[in-house]
């Protein structure tokens, strides 16, 4: 017998390394296995019954294929020819019938659940509205409800409904947030909606679902689940008047140079993510976390320093196209990193 213990051996670190790329995507749970909210379970459990009733299929085709190649394999000596049963009544209502029902126990629940969580709340007074809209390469999410507008952060309550109307404002993207449910498309001129609920609360991780450019792996974005009542003031406070840099130069700069695309409070356009309280989120760009040494404020620095070099293709201008000194630059990453919204 041939020894295939050398090529198993050489196997190992590959099949370890797969397991461990695989496992060690981010820390928040990218995986639809591990749902936190009722739209993903359901989503689960549809998995897990096709998966199941396909399992069920082919261990009894494959169990009833083995036993009558064993069974009726032909014996040395014997020449006879097997009895026919070609058009065979009971063998063809046999066949015919079990698919059908297990088609059956499949397609009910799944019309079901995917026709329920296509319901509509977006005229549902107690549901809350969120408008996102993707851009190459970060989220813009609009609550229509109460004229505030963020990005890359989106605020939700536990225990309400939330309704998004999703477009795209360049290519086609697609908003996921795998433990949550999912996921749509955002397409330009093409309003797609669905909603979500967040039971528990905690920061979810979303992604892009849909190649949308070179930096399409690193469009993530962050929800964020909390209280009603925590959600109340982050509301509050996103209405509140600008916080703008104390020292007018810099103030100046900023608006200059900054808010031409970016906006604070009512300050400014919102052609860029909003920059209210920006120092307060998880991460700068969807990608840098802000808990790491040096925080928001070495994030947002070195990120306006040169946002090309971590997202090519972001649409923002470097600190040398803005002519903008390091000075300039940690002054503005400083004030920016001590704009959190107390919530
Ligand atoms: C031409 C428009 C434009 C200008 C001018 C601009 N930005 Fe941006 N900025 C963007 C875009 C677009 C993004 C999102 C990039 C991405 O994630 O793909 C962004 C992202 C950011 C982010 C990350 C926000 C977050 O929540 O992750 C910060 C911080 C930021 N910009 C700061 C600045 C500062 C400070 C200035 C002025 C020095 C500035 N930007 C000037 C377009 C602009
Ligand atoms: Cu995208």
């Amino acid at each position: 017998m041939m020894n295939r213990w050398p090529v198993m051996k050489r196997l190992i670190p590959l099949l370890t390394g797969l397991v461990l790329l695989l496992s060690g995507c981010g820390r928040e749970d990218l995986s639809t296995l591990n749902p936190q909210g009722p739209v993903a379970e359901k989503q689960l459990d549809l998995m897990k019954l096709s998966i199941g009733i396909m399992a069920l299929v082919v261990v009894v085709v494959f169990a009833i294929c083995i036993y009558v190649l064993i069974r009726f394999r032909r014996r040395k000596g014997d020449k006879s020819i097997p009895k026919q049963v070609e058009g065979n009544h009971t063998l063809e209502i046999i066949w015919t019938v079990i698919p059908l029902v297990l088609l059956l126990i499949l397609g009910v629940p799944t019309i079901k659940d995917v026709f329920g969580l296509a319901k509509d709340y977006s005229k549902d007074k107690d549901a809350v509205q969120v408008k996102v809209t993707a851009h190459q390469y970060w989220w813009e999410f609009e609550y229509t409800d109460y004229g505030i507008t963020t990005a890359q952060e989106l605020i939700v309550p536990t225990d309400k409904k939330i309704s998004f109307e999703l477009v795209g404002a360049d290519v086609k993207h697609s908003f996921w947030i795998p433990s949550i449910g999912g996921k749509m498309d955002t397409n330009p001129g093409v309003t797609n909606r669905m909603y979500l609920e967040f039971p528990k609360e905690g920061v979810f991780r979303g992604k892009c679902a849909e190649l949308c450019g070179p930096s399409h792996a690193l469009m993530d974005f962050k929800a964020k689940a909390v209280s009603e009542a925590s959600f109340q003031r982050w509301v509050t406070a996103m209405k509140a008047p600008a916080v703008m840099p104390a020292d007018k130069d810099l103030a100046e700069k900023f608006t200059s140079q900054c808010l031409s695309c970016h906006a604070v409070g009512e300050n400014g356009s919102n052609s860029a993510p909003n920059l209210t309280g920006v120092g307060g989120r998880q991460t700068i760009g969807g990608i840098l976390y802000n808990d790491a040494e040096g925080g928001a404020e070495k994030n947002i620095h070195d990120w306006v320093t040169d946002p090309q070099k971590y997202k090519s293709g972001a649409m923002m201008p470097s600190a040398e196209d803005n002519s903008l000194t390091d000075a300039d630059v940690s002054a503005i990453a400083k004030y920016l990193a001590g704009y959190k919204l107390d919530y």
